[in-house]
């Protein structure tokens, strides 16, 4: 299925699930894939979200943006509460979907041990992780999955002295029935991967990258393109694994026709949050891109 092409600005469904005004930062990479992705998951569907940006976002009943039920869980137990719900409404005998969505902190570290069970399990459910790469709801403290030398509010002056955790990675060490990374540049293909993911039985896993102006450092106009600069150095990679089998997504696979790729120093340029990167440091982060590709290159040859 060749996603990339299915849905676009004009056949993209006009039904909204979204009401018009929300909490979210303007600018927010999360808003935008929250309004497309509802379009792709339609009204059947019943969220499990953790503390978290969304459940600022999705605001509280009776004044919620959002037209679905949502369930706010604790953090440790977003996959085990949506794993509760599905049981319930097979029980019940309703196709409803499930998904979980939660944020890097809810996912990489407090709720990863539950998910893990819910992969182990294969239990019937999609799960969304969007990755703005720090606690941000309280203020920009690290996660697992802030990125080496990035700089938050809990970070040394000199950033993050780890390398951020890779959930797609650890995820595929499970082996689910599919898995596929998105971002907030590219919300069509993010809806493409969910209309997909519905008609797959077992755990579905879904990365995105989401900016977050406040927390990155960035101006609110800069979301879209700092998403495709990460994409275009290669940094970011846009994939789907089904049944073991990777396969890069177009806005990724077009790179391995490309003799260079963009530098990371452009990307990282855009952001505040690095400002305390050393020159070492960004020689290593590139020598790292570029042995991936190199890596890709053997494996998918020129696309
Ligand atoms: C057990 C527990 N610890 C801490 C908190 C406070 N808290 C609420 S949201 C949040 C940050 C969540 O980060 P993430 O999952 O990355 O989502 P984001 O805020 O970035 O959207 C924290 C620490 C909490 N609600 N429960
Ligand atoms: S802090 Fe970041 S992730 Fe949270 S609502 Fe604002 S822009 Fe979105
Ligand atoms: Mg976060």
């Amino acid at each position: 299925m060749n996603i990339a092409a299915k849905t676009n600005v004009l056949n993209l469904s006009e039904e909204e699930f979204v009401y018009p005004g929300n909490r979210a930062c303007s600018g927010c990479g999360l808003s935008i894939l929250y309004r497309i992705g509802l379009k792709a998951l339609g009204r059947d569907c019943i969220f499990v979200v953790p503390p978290s940006c969304l459940t600022v976002m999705q605001g509280l009943y009776p004044i919620a943006a959002s037209q679905m039920p949502i369930l706010n869980g604790t953090f440790a137990s977003t996959a085990a509460i949506a794993t509760g719900v599905r049981a319930a409404m097979k029980r019940l005998g309703k196709k409803t979907q499930v998904v979980a969505w939660a944020g890097d902190g809810g996912t990489a570290d407090i709720g990863i041990q539950a998910l893990s069970g819910a992969l182990e399990r294969n239990e019937d459910i999609i799960y969304i992780c969007y990755d703005n790469e720090a606690y941000m709801n309280t203020g920009v403290q690290r996660s697992g999955t802030t990125p080496q030398g990035g700089l938050t509010t809990t970070t040394p002056y000199t950033g993050k002295k780890e390398q951020g955790k890779n959930m797609p990675d650890i995820v595929a060490a499970h082996n689910p029935a599919y898995i596929a990374t998105c971002s907030a540049s590219y919300p069509l293909d993010f809806h493409d991967k969910l209309i997909k993911a519905k008609e797959i039985s077992g755990l579905k896993y879904i990365h995105i990258q989401t900016p977050c102006p406040p927390g990155w450092g960035c101006e609110e106009q800069m979301t879209v393109k700092i998403g495709k600069a990460a994409i275009d150095c290669g940094l970011f990679d846009l994939f789907e694994i089904e049944n073991g089998k990777k396969q890069l997504s177009e806005p990724s696979k077009k790179l391995l026709k490309k003799e260079k790729l963009d530098s990371v120093r452009h990307y990282l340029s855009m952001q505040t949050r690095f400002k305390a990167l050393s020159e070492e440091q960004i020689v290593v982060m590139q020598e790292r891109i570029d042995k991936k590709w190199d890596g890709y290159r053997q494996e998918f040859g020129a696309g």
